[in-house]
């Protein structure tokens, strides 16, 4: 294991300043209410750190941020996620597998840049990033077309977007930063021609919902791990949206024919399970974004606790060589 694998450190995040629809930042308050934290720790045995406080972050929201470069929220994104890095780093550094719970998709800029810089200084190496989602979450504030942060956060993170401005996301530096080669896609079907362009220009590997299709949830867990490589520290971004609305219809911007809840927990499971799992975030979790008493919101809220609660110690797993062909029963 490249962390402790049963010390979980917990940054809860009630932020939703990447995107315009209120509700993402409450959340972490779901989720814990609904007993993720408890499981975590008496049932699945995990050392939680961390975990006493959601963070609101009001004190950083500037009362004047107008929007620069076409970005919304700037100043409020920026100051935000430089202080998740922070807290992602600090558990990092310890050696425990950081588990955020969002929050819109743009605190991934915190939570990928405090992990990349703590492996980098605890491990002395690049981590790879897979990133489950409907979108590629790609664009430059150029190639944006909306304008909300929460569809840019791999442009900084893999340097593709940089700016000077350190209240503007300047604090993002190399030492934050992932190379394009070392990120993966899982879930993709909602992805904008400036992104396509990006993904294709820089070779990203990508596996959209055809390729999941065509080869099943099994083997693109392989190929996504193989273009990973052995040994390499692993940063799981998960946007509840890869899920299909029928699992998780509370989020901002569900689209139809994504994955099912058993390939979303197959696909955290399997990275899990390489020991090279280091920072796990959960992100779009939206409670708000259901007619009230609908289950929409519940049911969502518990597709996310699925997703994040993989045990420190896994099942036995059944071994191909064991069944043998012909054999009756
Ligand atoms: N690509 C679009 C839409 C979007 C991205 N992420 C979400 N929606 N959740 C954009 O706004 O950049
Ligand atoms: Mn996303
Ligand atoms: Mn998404």
């Amino acid at each position: 294991f490249l962390s402790n694998p049963e010390d979980l450190g917990v940054v809860a995040v009630g932020f939703s300043g990447g995107q315009c629809k209120p509700g993402v930042d409450a959340a972490p308050s779901a989720l814990i209410e609904a007993g993720l934290l408890t499981q975590l720790r008496d049932e699945l045995g995990y050392n939680l750190y961390g975990h006493d406080t959601v963070h609101l972050y009001t004190d950083l929201v500037p009362a004047d941020d107008p929007p620069h470069r076409n970005m919304k929220n700037p100043r409020a994104v920026s100051a935000v996620t430089r202080r998740i890095a922070d807290q992602v780093y600090t558990q990092a550094k310890e050696g425990r597998l950081v588990l955020t719970l969002g929050g819109d998709h743009s605190i991934a800029i915190g939570t990928i840049g405090g992990t990349a810089k703590a492996i980098r200084e605890r491990l002395g190496r690049e981590m790879a990033v897979i990133w489950v989602d409907a979108h590629a979450d790609i664009n430059t504030p150029e190639t944006s077309g909306s304008g909300n942060i929460h569809g840019m956060p791999v442009s900084f993170l893999t340097g593709l977007a940089t700016e000077e401005d350190e209240s503007i996301f300047g604090w993002v530096k190399k030492e934050n930063q992932i190379s394009l080669k070392k990120l993966v896609y899982i879930g993709l079907r909602d992805v904008d021609k400036g992104e396509k362009r990006i993904l294709r220009e820089n070779g990203v590997k990508a596996f959209s919902m055809f390729d999941i299709d065509r080869h099943g949830i099994g083997r693109v867990m392989e190929m996504a791990l193989a273009h990973i490589g052995s040994d390499t520290p692993i940063h799981l971004s998960f946007d509840v949206d890869a899920l299909d609305p029928m699992w998780a219809p509370s989020t901002g911007t569900p689209v139809r024919g994504g994955l099912t809840l058993r390939e979303g927990d197959y696909i955290c499971e399997c990275v899990h399970e390489t020991g090279s799992l280091v920072a796990v975030d959960l992100v779009e979790v939206n409670p708000s974004l259901a007619p009230p008493n609908d289950i929409g919101a519940h049911e969502t809220v518990r597709a996310g606790c699925s997703l994040v609660r993989f045990p420190p110690v896994p099942l036995p797993r059944a071994k191909p060589s064991n069944l043998v062909s012909n054999q009756r029963c």
